[in-house]
């Protein structure tokens, strides 16, 4: 069980760079935010309630004012909760003529485990693949020593929640410790690559959007 009164000089005989340092300096944020990509960690997480939702506090994490053609953002809801309808003026996706997306209600444990060729990474995804859904929602799962074999630059952009585990990804030049609850953002391009550590599998849920001509 764990002690609720921490040793004399604990922060001295904990290493420097263990999180639980990190995350009580004043001031430290692990949290970044460059042109083509950011990192938002959870201590600079800011919630406030979420318009047209009732009961319900949210963080915007991504949006685009920061470049992203898509919005993310955690809701923490209650009993009491309720969720808010998209806004009537913006139009959430890019629909095709006659290709109806339907309403989509599941969980991760009952999607198939999807071919990755050349990937050692074990990948779900959340939402079909067919021509009216204009993004998906991959799960992917890392045993720890596991990282990514295609350095990707691609065209597409991606929203990323850490929701098990930690590593490292590389985000352009910038290589950055990550773990669960930590956020990134991805612009188009930006050279991405992962790599699970420490002694638990990692698990990230990943926004990409697909089945569009981007010209
Ligand atoms: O599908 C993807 O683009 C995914 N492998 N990218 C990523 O994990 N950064
Ligand atoms: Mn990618």
């Amino acid at each position: 069980a764990e002690s609720t009164t921490k040793p004399l000089y604990w922060k001295v005989t904990n290493p420097t760079l263990s999180p639980a340092n990190l995350q009580d300096l004043p001031g430290f944020t692990r949290s970044v935010y460059r042109w083509d990509h950011a990192l938002i960690t959870p201590e600079s997480h800011v919630f406030s309630p979420l318009p047209d939702w009732v009961n319900t506090l949210g963080a915007y994490l991504i949006t685009p004012a920061m470049g992203a053609h898509f919005s993310m953002y955690l809701a923490k809801m209650q009993e009491n909760s309720r969720s808010g309808l998209p806004p009537k003026d913006v139009e959430r996706y890019i629909s095709l003529e006659n290709h109806y997306p339907e309403q989509i209600i599941g969980s991760t444990e009952t999607q198939p485990l999807l071919e990755t060729p050349g990937e050692v990474f074990e990948l779900r995804k959340l939402l079909p693949t067919s021509a009216p859904y204009d993004f998906n929602i991959h799960i992917m799962d890392f045993q720890p020593g596991e990282y990514l074999n295609v350095k990707e630059v691609h065209y597409n952009q991606h929203g990323l929640l850490l929701l098990e585990g930690q590593g490292i990804y590389r985000l352009g030049d910038s290589w950055y410790p990550v773990q669960a609850g930590d956020v990134i953002w991805m612009a188009p391009f930006v050279p991405q690559w992962y790599a699970a550590l420490g002694k638990t599998p990692s698990r990230y849920l990943l926004y990409k959007d697909v089945n569009r001509n981007p010209l």
